[in-house]
């Protein structure tokens, strides 16, 4: 089994084997998967240093070798918050109103993925596979290629892939795929965004996509690119639903509700996620169904993230009035209709809510995955399900059909979904239900790390194997 050198952003190992604490299913198969190909993973500290040194910190973690590196506040600010988050993020997302573009953001991304290039180069053995993940190093493949690197090299793209007309907005784009058509294999979470990818490819940059779909020709390469949506660990969360603590957190919220029925939404804080506009649906909801509205209060758990970047500040802000706003005109003395928390809880505590909550509301705006959907409809009684309302803008929606599609910019859409899944009879919510969970329980993130895997062990080592 060839050796597995794991590069991400940040590296986050799970505390044990079977981690229930606050991990994310992510790390969990990612770190499975390098303790059986006796791996690395390798990605920046977190931590920030006066000068950069290029110093590697090995370290031995739970039967994973990591390796980090400092970065220096210059970097973090044009790599990091700069073009990974102030740039990539906004465009891939939609929001070309909140995209900027300084030259100095484009310098320090390609900077950073130098140094990532110059520190990890040397830990990479012939014969091992390299597995480079998201949006902040695209393009790191390549500067692996101009230090020699001949391993073969695959991306996985988190995010969505945005259609060829935003794409071309971005400065210097052209020189962006360029770099990224020197993996061996790319991946995106769904068909749409694969789409979109070969669309730009062909259109712009004159590449060929083979009759297959997926494998690009371009200036003598050859890359298979593909969708790989990617699951949560069921396994796992199935396990952590079953603590004692996952039931404690159930009766907590059932009894907090006092017979009320919960809808939840967890989600990090980003604009990305349609938060504001979730709750203007929820505000036209309870304005146009009175006499369901008292029965009803909306948990919306959003803990804080890229706190540096003022777009996430500015959503806080507005997130805040607008939960007030919503509260100050329908709360009465023994009911509030938001309990917006900002603060995050185990997913132990998580797999309780969501079996308490009768609908999980995951609204994005754009999203490559999203995994809350998919952990909702795990966490749920077989025997008497809740209901998913989920935007068909989430890559997820591809996968789960029978949840209650939205459009998550329609306000009035989405009060009346919410009024219909609250009203919706027993027999059609189990229904519903056995309709997702397989693909949630068989789809799972061990099934997607495996099948990229051995897409990027190529045709030949799959043949040998
Ligand atoms: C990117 C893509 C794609 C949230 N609050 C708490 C908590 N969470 C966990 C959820 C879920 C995860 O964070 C969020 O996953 P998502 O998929 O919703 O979103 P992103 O963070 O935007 O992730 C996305 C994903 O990558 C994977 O490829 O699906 O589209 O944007 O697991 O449960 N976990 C805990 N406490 C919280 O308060 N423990």
């Amino acid at each position: 089994m060839s050796r597995l050198i794991v590069i991400s952003n940040r590296v986050s190992v799970p505390k044990t084997e079977n981690a229930s604490g606050a991990q994310g299913g992510l790390a969990v198969a990612l770190g499975a998967a390098l303790r059986e190909h006796r791996g690395i993973w390798f990605g920046w500290s977190g931590q920030e240093t006066d000068s950069f040194t290029g110093h590697l910190d090995l370290q031995r973690q739970h039967g994973v070798t990591t390796a980090t590196i400092d970065l220096e506040s210059q970097d973090i600010d044009e790599y990091y918050n700069g073009y990974a988050n102030r740039t990539l993020w906004p465009l891939f997302h939609h929001r070309v109103d909140l995209t900027e573009y300084e030259r100095s953001f484009g310098e320090g991304y390609e900077r950073v993925n130098g140094r990532f290039a110059d520190s990890v180069a040397p830990l990479i053995e012939p014969g091992d596979l390299v597995w480079v993940h998201d949006y902040h190093l695209l393009p790191l493949g390549k500067f692996l290629q101009d230090r020699g690197i001949r391993n073969r090299i695959g991306l996985f793209l988190h995010i969505p892939w945005p259609p060829t007309r935003l794409f071309v907005s971005l400065p210097f784009h052209e020189r962006l795929v360029e770099h990224m058509l020197h993996y061996d294999v790319i991946g995106f979470q769904s068909e749409e965004w694969h789409e979109s990818f070969c669309h730009y490819v062909e259109k712009e940059l004159g590449g060929r996509v083979a009759a297959d779909g997926g494998t690009i020709e371009w200036q003598g390469r050859s890359i298979v690119t593909r969708a790989f949506p990617i699951g949560i660990d069921y396994a796992e969360f199935v396990e952590a639903g079953a603590t004692e603590v996952a039931h404690r957190a159930h009766d907590r919220l059932r009894a907090s509700a006092d017979g009320k029925k919960v809808i939840i939404g967890v989600d990090r804080l980003d604009y990305s996620k349609g938060l504001v506009e979730r709750f203007d649906s929820y505000h036209r909801f309870l304005t146009d169904h009175p006499e369901a509205a008292k029965d009803v209060v909306l948990l919306q758990i959003a803990p804080p993230s890229r706190e540096d970047v003022h777009t996430y500040q500015d959503i806080r802000n507005t997130l805040e009035r607008s939960a007030g706003h919503i509260n100050g005109a329908h709360a009465d003395i023994d009911w509030v209709p938001i309990r917006y928390v900002n603060q995050g809880y185990s997913r132990a505590e998580l797999a309780g809510f969501y079996r308490a909550a009768r609908v999980g509301l995951v609204t994005p705006l754009r999203d490559g995955m999203n995994l809350v959907a998919k952990e909702y409809v795990a966490a749920q009684d077989p025997d008497d399900p809740g209901v998913l309302i989920l935007s068909r803008f989430a890559g997820a929606a591809l996968q789960l059909p029978d949840a209650l599609l939205v459009n998550p910019h329609s306000s009035e859409e989405v009060g009346e979904a919410i009024a219909t899944a609250l009203a919706m009879p027993k027999e059609e919510r189990i229904r519903r239900w056995q309709g997702m969970i397989g693909s949630v329980r068989d789809e799972d993130v061990i099934a997607w790390r495996d099948d990229f895997v051995a897409a990027l062990s190529g045709p030949a080592a799959r043949a040998a194997a």
